[in-house]
This record gives structure tokens, C-alpha cells and sequence, in this order.
């Protein structure tokens, strides 16, 4: 089942995913250079830009198409950049170029939550209204609204599924791109105080640092199979580190055996988990969330009311409900034709 944004309605997410199937509320973002445009008499003359974390990312892919939909139905013209990993000089490079083609309001998923401050204000002293989405800023005050998952909340859902596959005890292990990333850090953290409270027999032996690439998360998964022959479980906190457990686990004859539970649902983590290599995803609404984002810039720039804060909705994601209709919107996109 699934649950509608806002922090208001966690309450009911919450109570709902205490079925099987795993339910949360979350958030997401998207990108990679493309525009559309559509007139419009409110916004007209406006332009809109998307700052992806990377641009190649399904996630991120799937949040520009929802933004660049809800930017044509509002009438601003829309473009999107990014870097095309998740990479602090690029993504500084691109908020740069951004601020000098003047736009009125620009969405951004900020890589670090340090280092982008001091572009993304010099970028709002031009002008331009900023919504932080998926990730933040530790200074709050940056952007006009900051919209993204419960990441915390989703890490949990993450400890109770795997604790449920696995029977609810053994060792398991987190991959995770880096320990910089606050996203991937809230989820991490959700998933040990989960464990701690709640399944004290299943234990987190390792938390590895795999980098943001299929091909770091595969060749984790010998060394950590060689550290710990017992294992039962793998949580794999982003897409990336996803897409590579199930390489990993092929490679060493584990596939099926050892329970995965990974965040995202890119198209091949979603092919994982039809394949059994995976068995269970904690998905965002990443076209939500760039649906959204334009809605709270257009309100910031007709004068109309801003949220500051939303949260976009999770969903728990198995074989049983793969085909759900209430789960498509939760699986994201190669491209904004698929
Ligand atoms: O999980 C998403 C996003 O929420 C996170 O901030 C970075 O990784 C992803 O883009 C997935 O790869």
C-alpha cells in the first residue's frame, strides 16, 4: 500500500507498511541536459533549471521527467544539467553556469551538504529561486523549500525486511557509495537503529564504502564474502551499489542465497528483483518529487504560498507487488518516454 506525501500523513504510511510489503515515504530527484517549453501566461518569459546529483542516474532521470512535465503545464521553459558523476567540482562547475544564463528558479540536489553552499547563494543573490530536493544543505536556510524522502525512515523499512527474510538473525552487511552523502547516511542510520531496537540478532558486521558504481559494489561483495562466510544479508544503501551486489553474489555462486534488500528501483534493480537476485527494494518517488519542485518555484514566484519542507512517499517493493498498479510510479525511468 501506498502513502501520499507530506510529513503530516507519516503516521498513516507508517501504520500501512506494517503489512508485508514494506511502505515509506520518501523522496527523489533527476536530471541530465535536455529542455521543454510551453507558454504560458503566468510564468511567461521564465525559465526554469535542474541541477541533477548525476545525470545518468535512473533516479535522477526520473525526476527531471516530472519536473520537466510540471514545467510545461505551468508554462516555463526548462532545462536540465548536472554532473555526470556524483562529483563536487563538477556539480559546482554547472550551479556556476546556471547562475550566469539568470534563471528564475533552479532545483537542485546538492552532492555535498557543505561545499555547494556558497554557489547555490550566490546563484539565489542573481535572482533565482532554489528548491533543494533529495538531498540537503547543512545550512537550512539555503532554498525556498527542500523536498525529499523520509531517508531515515526508509533505512528502517530496509532492517525489517531484511530481518524478516533472514529469519531475524545473522550477519549482514551495508554497502553504501561514501559516508559524505546524507541521503545514503540517514538511510544507514534508520537501518542500524532498526537492527538495535527491534532484531538484536541480526548483526551489521561490515559498512563498506563502495563508491557510487555497480563495479565498486561488485568487487565488495568477494572481499566481504571472504571476511564473513556466514553472511546473510546485504543492504545496499543507493542504485548503484544495487546494481552491483547482484553481479557480486553471481560471481561467487551466492545469488539467491544471501537476502538483499536494496534502496531505489532503477530498471535493472527492478530486473533483480524479477530474477531473484534481489528481494526487496526500498523505492522513492523521485517524479514526484521534481513534479513538486517546480509547483513550490512557480508558487515562490507568483507570490503564492511555499511549503518549506515536504516529503515524498516511499514504497516497499517484492515480487508480490512488483505488477501493483499503485507501484508504478515508484519505478523509475531509463528515459521520460519509458
Ligand atoms: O538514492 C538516490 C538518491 O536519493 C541519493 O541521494 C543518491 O543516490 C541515488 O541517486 C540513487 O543512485
Amino acid at each position: 500500500m501506498i502513502v501520499r506525501d507530506l510529513a503530516n500523513r507519516r503516521a498513516v504510511a507508517l501504520a500501512a507498511a506494517a503489512t508485508a510489503a514494506v511502505l515509506l515515504a520518501a523522496t527523489g530527484c533527476s536530471s541530465s541536459g535536455s529542455s521543454a517549453s510551453a507558454g504560458g501566461s503566468a510564468a511567461s518569459g521564465k525559465n526554469l533549471t535542474f541541477v541533477a546529483g548525476k545525470t545518468g542516474d535512473p533516479f535522477y532521470i526520473t525526476m527531471k521527467c516530472g519536473a520537466t512535465a510540471e514545467a510545461k503545464k505551468l508554462g516555463y521553459s526548462f532545462n536540465a544539467t548536472g554532473s555526470a558523476d556524483w562529483s563536487v567540482p563538477e556539480q559546482v562547475s554547472s550551479v556556476n553556469s546556471v547562475t550566469a544564463t539568470r534563471p528564475k528558479g533552479v532545483l537542485i540536489s546538492p552532492v555535498d551538504p557543505n561545499s555547494l553552499a556558497a554557489p547555490i547563494k550566490t546563484l539565489q543573490s542573481a535572482g533565482a529561486k532554489v528548491a533543494i530536493v533529495d538531498t540537503s544543505l547543512t545550512d537550512g536556510s539555503i532554498g525556498v523549500t527542500h523536498i525529499s524522502s523520509n531517508n531515515q525512515q526508509g533505512g528502517q523499512k530496509a532492517a525489517e525486511t531484511l530481518a524478516k527474510l533472514t529469519g531475524d538473525q545473522g550477519e549482514v552487511v551495508v554497502l553504501t557509495p561514501d559516508l559524505t552523502t546524507v541521503t545514503t547516511n540517514a538511510r544507514i542510520d534508520g537501518f542500524k537503529q532498526e537492527l538495535t531496537a527491534k532484531h538484536p540478532n541480526v548483526k551489521i558486521v561490515d559498512i563498506r564504502q563502495v563508491g557510487d558504481s555497480a563495479q565498486g559494489a561488485a568487487s565488495a561483495v568477494s572481499a566481504v564474502l571472504a571476511a564473513h562466510p556466514g553472511l546473510v544479508g546485504v543492504f545496499t544503501a543507493n542504485s548503484q551499489t544495487g546494481e552491483g551486489v547482484s553481479t557480486g553474489l553471481k560471481n561467487a555462486g551466492k545469488q539467491g542465497q544471501i537476502k538483499v534488500v536494496s534502496f531505489d528501483a532503477g530498471p535493472q534493480q527492478v530486473q533483480a528483483l524479477k530474477n531473484g537476485a534481489v528481494d526487496a527494494l526500498i523505492s522513492q518517488d523521485p517524479y514526484g518529487i521534481g513534479q513538486q519542485a517546480v509547483d513550490q518555484l512557480d508558487a515562490a514566484l507568483t507570490g503564492k504560498q511555499v511549503t518549506a519542507t515536504l516529503q515524498t512517499d516511499l514504497a516497499g517493493i517484492t515480487r508480490d507487488n512488483l505488477d501493483d498498479p499503485s507501484i508504478a510510479r515508484f519505478l523509475y525511468k531509463a528515459d521520460c518516454g519509458s
